[in-house]
């Protein structure tokens, strides 16, 4: 089968702003089933792992700062496509261009605050899933 698990980060806007419950009620009304769940805050070290693709790049020490900025809530999502299904629920990263209805058009504004993060492929998932989880 299709069935597969993407790691969601509802990211420290969300949580600022009491939103998690609604982003999480999206994915379950969906049909993605929760496998894993917790409130953490990364350290910086979790950070660079989680966004090692985005070193060097003009917004890379912003995006650090942010997302260990407080807590966020850490979620292994799984089901039918679950990354894909994830990635078009969540919308453009820039809130600007995320189409209404999407978790970005509907809930964030600017890209540097954009609310949600989804694993971009099943190899990204995995490597994510393994940061924030262990098997058990
Ligand atoms: O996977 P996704 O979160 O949609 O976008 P990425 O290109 O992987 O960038 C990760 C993260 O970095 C994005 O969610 C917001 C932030 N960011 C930014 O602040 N400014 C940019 N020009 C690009 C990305
Ligand atoms: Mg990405």
């Amino acid at each position: 089968n299709n069935y597969e698990s993407t790691l969601v980060l509802l990211k420290p806007d969300a949580v600022r702003r009491k939103v998690c419950g609604e982003i999480i009620a999206r994915f379950e009304r969906k049909g993605l089933t929760i496998s894993a769940m917790k409130l953490l805050t990364l350290t910086p070290e979790m950070a660079a792992e989680h966004y090692a693709e985005h070193k060097g790049k003009p917004f890379y020490l912003g995006l650090i700062e942010f997302i260990t900025s407080g807590p966020v809530v850490a979620l292994v999502l799984t089901g039918p496509n679950a990354v894909k299904m994830v990635r078009n629920m969540m919308g453009a990263t820039d809130p600007a261009n995320a189409a209404p209805g999407t978790i970005r058009g509907d809930y964030a504004a600017i890209m540097s605050k954009n609310i949600v993060h989804g694993s971009d492929s099943i190899a990204s998932a995995e490597k994510e899933i393994a940061i924030y989880f262990t098997e058990q």
